[in-house]
């Protein structure tokens, strides 16, 4: 089968939407660290209706801080890559062309750093996951013992996106060019203030004066960013490639819903986002919030409980009805703790919530959200307990989820098959969990003394550590459906 390509694309079937601009025209405005599916679902293809709408300084080159798959599949495609968009309908294809370049960090740091020194790039954003920060996800602050922190201290090119930030950061300033706005769209509380302490920590830990420019001259708006986008399969990358009759080696997939808003500060400039349906508001925090607890803490929550009990994706996990009145519960229970939103119908975007889940064409796996919850349960299910807690409120089925965790740590699932743990912090989690021998308090107490996700305070709080400990229990007896259902009654 022809590759996809700028002079493939005629071919394709004319009902598939394709880059109305021509690209040869197009300049880069942003640097996007962390290329991977998300990005090429949520943010490119904003950008691409921005190029479309002929704001063509705003081209995005992309980098990869680690592999080279993406620039492997992109590079003899000319950046283009195919957004399928699935639900119960039938999927919508759209051929995406914002992204001009996709650099590999490790391969090169020397031209990925010269590219965010360039001063016509204006915009750096970021998906590199929550680890991607080497943050202290309890506290949002720098890891300063993190390996990546101590290697890009002292080494000549970094490896880790703070260390990339701040060095080109550094460049720009000694050659008298503004900093660019740094755009965080991962799922951190926060996320511009937290990425701005970060770097700032960082450059200060380098050099003070520079730490004193960036705390002062830095823009870093906060995000919220909405999309489920599960991973790429090889059956996608069949269908699509049929669809197009052109091979896509690395099509995206995602549901119709999007979001985006942006705290509207960026010095250095931007495109006309709000053309393309970004809200910009003055504070995303409410909003950051309420996606984070109810729809992330819901994710992680039927992750763990839909793992454990056999449900391989999130469409299955949600089709339960105990899981399904779980999530509805915390959801409930989670309302307490956000900030107002005038006008916002929240009982409506809940309902929404379960439909988005239940999205039967996604195929979202358990397993892909289950990783890495030694960084997702701080903002999404620990911060429930906490401000539960601190209203004189009973910590609720937030509880139940942070158990699921635990349970999902010490493995096996519930038929018996080992977990296939992904997380940073694996290999301490493992070893808390190995002396526990089926005990729930056992598991629990080791895993809760790990202040980067429970703090100080939760773990000495009876009303908290009772709660994860009796659900820890049960599900350890009974299962993860059977504890839901004791927990709901
Ligand atoms: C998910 C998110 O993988 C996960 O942890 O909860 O990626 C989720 O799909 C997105 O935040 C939705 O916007």
């Amino acid at each position: 089968m022809t590759r996809l390509s700028d002079a493939t694309l005629s071919a394709a079937p004319p009902a598939i939407a394709r880059p109305l601009y021509d690209r040869a025209r197009v300049t880069p405005g942003i640097v996007h660290l962390g290329i991977g599916a998300f990005h090429r679902a949520h943010q490119a293809v904003v950008i691409d209706d921005r190029l479309n709408a002929g704001e063509t300084s705003w081209g995005i080159v992309g980098a990869s801080l680690r592999s080279s798959d993406t620039r492997e599949a992109l590079q003899p495609q000319d950046g283009l890559y195919t957004l399928a968009v699935r639900s119960a309908a039938p999927p919508q294809y759209r051929v995406i062309g914002s992204i001009s370049d996709v650099l590999v960090a490790p391969e090169d740091p020397q031209a990925l750093l010269a590219r965010l020194a360039d001063p016509a790039i204006r915009i750096v954003s970021l998906t590199v996951t929550e680890k991607g920060y080497c943050h202290d996800p309890a506290t949002g602050t720098l890891n300063e013992d993190h390996p990546d922190v101590r290697h890009d201290l002292s080494a000549a090119l970094p490896r880790s996106a703070p260390g990339y930030l701040v060095e080109a950061l550094a460049r720009r300033r000694k050659a008298g060019v503004k900093p660019f706005t740094v755009l965080c769209c991962d799922n951190l509380p926060s996320n511009g203030a937290t990425v701005k302490r970060v770097l700032a920590r960082f450059a200060r830990l380098r050099d003070p004066d520079l730490g004193a420019f960036l705390t002062d001259e830095l823009a870093c708006p906060s995000t919220m960013v909405d999309r489920i986008v599960p991973a790429t399969t090889d059956e996608n990358r069949a269908e699509v490639s049929t669809a197009l009759g052109l091979e896509d080696a690395w099509p995206v997939m995602a549901e119709p819903f999007w979001q985006w808003v942006v705290e509207d500060h960026f010095p250095t400039g931007r495109p006309d986002l709000a053309a393309s349906g970004v809200e910009l508001v003055g504070d995303v925090a409410p909003y950051e919030l309420m996606k984070l607890r109810l729809l992330n803490g819901s994710h992680s929550t039927l992750a763990y409980l839909g793992y454990l009990s056999g449900r391989e994706t999130i469409a299955d996990a949600v089709g339960r009805p105990a899981l399904r009145q779980i999530v509805r519960r915390l959801m409930e229970e989670a309302t307490v703790t956000l900030r107002p939103l005038p006008g916002f119908d929240l009982d409506a975007y809940k309902a929404s919530l379960l439909g988005r889940f239940a999205n039967p064409a996604l195929r979202h796996r358990t397993w892909q959200i289950a990783m890495d919850g030694s960084q997702k349960l701080p903002p999404r299910l620990v911060a429930i307990s906490r401000d539960r807690l601190a209203r004189g409120l009973p910590v609720g089925v937030a509880a139940l989820g942070i158990a699921a965790w635990m349970r999902y740590v010490a493995g096996p699932d519930e038929a018996g098959r080992p977990i296939d743990l992904s997380d940073p912090m694996a290999n301490r989690l493992k070893a808390l969990a190995a002396g526990a021998g089926g005990d729930a308090k056992k598991l629990a107490e080791p895993l809760l003394g790990i202040e980067a996700i429970f703090g100080a305070d939760l773990p000495a709080d009876p009303r908290f550590t009772s709660e994860v400990v009796r659900h820890l229990d049960s599900l350890m007896r009974n299962g993860a459906e059977r504890t839901a259902e004791a927990a709901l009654a």
